[in-house]
């Protein structure tokens, strides 16, 4: 048996998730996690909200609440739409949690005694009014470039000009509005990920087996321009980590956190912690997948992104990690996706554009969704998602040839000889073809699951079901029932336990058809068919089942129509 650690990026806390998020990284996650389990290997499988920054106090402040509540309500919505999607995360954190405060305190201190940490002076803008150094986003002015007159300090939203807050004309505090600001020395911590370039460009050339999307984006990032910079990990915000060196005061840092995607990678870890308290372990329980030196040097490590988080994974987390000097499980695999495009554009939070997560759940079950974003997942370039295609896809896929092959075979069984598996006849040449060709098509599959390819995998599923349907199309047992019942009850005897062997290899993408099925054919076997021949007499004769409601319905025309139209605006808030 061997162990699995799973993350999956831990999305922002400042609202609801689109499609494109889900399939960027907790969707791909929860199938290796349930295929690992499948296969009868130990998993702790983490995800957790990304609560700090200044997208939470913003969206906090855009909501009226205090950003504590806030992170607290957003966390429990979110934890229920993940349950929706049957995410089935060990433990879903929050990187708020005290485990990530103290964990967070923790490397910065390490790191400060390796030398890892330079505090640079900095010039920043102050507030007389609000009393504190404002982020860039947090100053609001006129753009020089185009003259839109709420542009932000780091950027301006209508022209997209990057822009220092110096930059703007009749700069303003965006917290109150006010104009008395102005430019002070403050200090800010750097992490030295320059002292650490080589090392770090050693261990990403030893990983050998990588996606290209992932080392390609890590490469970039060491080799381009300057090469890799220092980055400060402080930030002049209330909400966050407070600046200390272990539980020690940082002299100078009192009013600082810890910037955001320095303490969000620690919240895995963090996360174990939350795991083992939520469920009554110890610490040990949690450090044996965590710490090399107490039992997590036999661990797999695997981390699920988007593009977009790659540089954080590949570099800024392993030296925080590396420069710790303690045994700390570095990750093993990082399988990172392109992005999941909208009809014709992009999915966009901040301008409501696409489907969110609980829309999509309002009107179809996850399975659904999730067959649709997992076959067409973004792996070597982006996708598209389209409404034709999600109709075609769930009408084919799901529903004539996985739905059709379990209705037609209970259905036809029912009839001729009651909800039961029927006994007589032999397994004979047919059968012994569909056996090898099964057999070759599920090693194929493990393969490409056990390569997080995750398309060829679906593509292989598929390819399992249509062989069933093909089976039964061309053994006939309607025909045979006629002139030989025993010949027709073998055909139908094979076919009861298909649907099986179907929910177990279906699971990790389609867990609620899989149950559904596990329940009409009355077992709760859902042993791996290491062997395809003895898998297909797991169900003996005379063992009873019931026949399923429709596994999926299809879409109708009227209702893709109907989606489309609803979908095509932006949503609000
Ligand atoms: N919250 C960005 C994102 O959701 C960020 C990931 C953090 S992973 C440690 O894409
Ligand atoms: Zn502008």
């Amino acid at each position: 048996m061997a162990r699995h650690l799973i993350t999956s990026a831990i999305p922002y806390i400042n609202g609801i998730k689109h499609l494109g998020n889900l399939i960027g990284s907790q969707l791909p996650a929860d199938l290796f996690a349930r295929y690992q389990r499948a296969r009868g290997h130990e998993v702790m499988f983490l995800c957790a909200t990304d609560e700090h920054g200044t997208p939470a106090e913003l969206a906090a402040a855009k909501a009226g609440k205090p950003v504590d509540e806030y992170c607290r309500e957003m966390h429990a919505i979110q934890s229920e739409i993940a349950d929706g999607f049957r995410l089935s995360f060990d433990h879903f954190g929050r990187s708020s949690s005290p485990q990530n405060h103290r964990l967070t305190q923790h490397f910065a201190g390490r790191l400060a005694q390796a030398g890892l940490i330079e505090e640079v002076s900095e010039k920043q803008v102050y507030s007389n009014a609000d009393g504190r150094f404002l982020p860039d986003r947090y100053i609001e002015g006129t753009c020089p470039n185009c003259g839109y007159d709420k542009a932000r300090g780091d950027q301006c939203e209508n022209c997209t000009i990057q822009l220092n807050p110096t930059d703007l004309i009749n700069p303003r505090s965006a917290v109150s509005g006010s104009s008395d600001l102005e430019v002070r020395e403050t200090k800010h911590l750097h992490l030295r990920q320059s002292a650490m370039k080589d090392k770090l460009d050693q261990w990403i050339d030893s990983q050998v087996d990588w996606p290209v999307l992932t080392t390609s984006i890590a490469k970039k990032w060491l080799h381009d321009g300057d090469g890799l910079q220092d980055r400060g990990i402080t930030r002049d915000l209330d909400w966050g980590i407070p600046v200390k060196k272990g539980d020690q005061d940082w002299p100078g840092m009192e009013d600082k956190v810890f910037y955001v995607w320095f303490d969000a990678p620690i919240e895995y870890i963090a996360c174990g912690g939350e795991w083992a308290e939520a469920h009554g372990k110890t610490d040990a329980d949690w450090e044996r997948w965590w710490r090399t030196d107490k039992g997590a040097d036999d661990v797999r490590y695997t981390q699920f992104m988007g593009k977009d988080n790659v540089p954080f994974h590949t570099l800024s987390f392993p030296a925080t990690i590396m420069g710790s000097g303690e045994p700390w499980k570095l990750v093993d695999y990082i399988k990172s996706f392109n992005y999941l495009n909208y009809d014709g554009g992009q999915f966009s939070t901040s301008q409501g554009r696409g489907v969110f997560m609980d829309q999509a759940l309002e009107i179809l079950p996850a399975d659904y969704w999730r067959w649709w974003l997992l076959s067409h997942a973004p792996e070597n370039s982006d996708s598209e998602f389209t409404w034709e295609n999600f109709q075609a896809s769930v009408n084919k896929d799901l529903a004539d040839v996985l739905g059709n092959f379990v209705s037609r075979v209970t259905k036809f069984c029912r009839s001729k000889f009651g909800e039961e598996v029927p006994a007589g006849g032999d397994y004979g040449p047919q059968e012994q073809a569909l056996i090898d060709d099964l057999t070759r098509r599920i090693r194929a599959y493990e393969a490409h699951m056990d390569a997080i390819e995750i398309r060829k995998a679906a593509g292989e599923l598929r390819a399992i079901w249509v062989a069933g349907n093909e089976y039964l199309q061309s053994a006939e047992p309607w025909a045979k029932f006629k002139t030989d019942p025993d010949a027709a009850a073998a055909v139908v005897r094979l076919s009861l336990n298909l649907i099986r062997l179907y929910a177990v290899l279906s699971q990790p993408f389609i867990p609620d058809a899989a149950a559904t099925l596990m329940t009409a054919m009355n077992t709760d076997d859902d042993s791996w068919p290491d062997d395809v021949e003895q898998a297909l007499s797991a169900l003996p004769a005379g063992h009873g089942f019931a026949v399923p409601d429709v596994l999926f319905r299809k879409i109708t025309d009227e209702e893709r129509e109907d989606w489309q139209t609803r979908f095509s605006g932006t949503r609000d808030g």
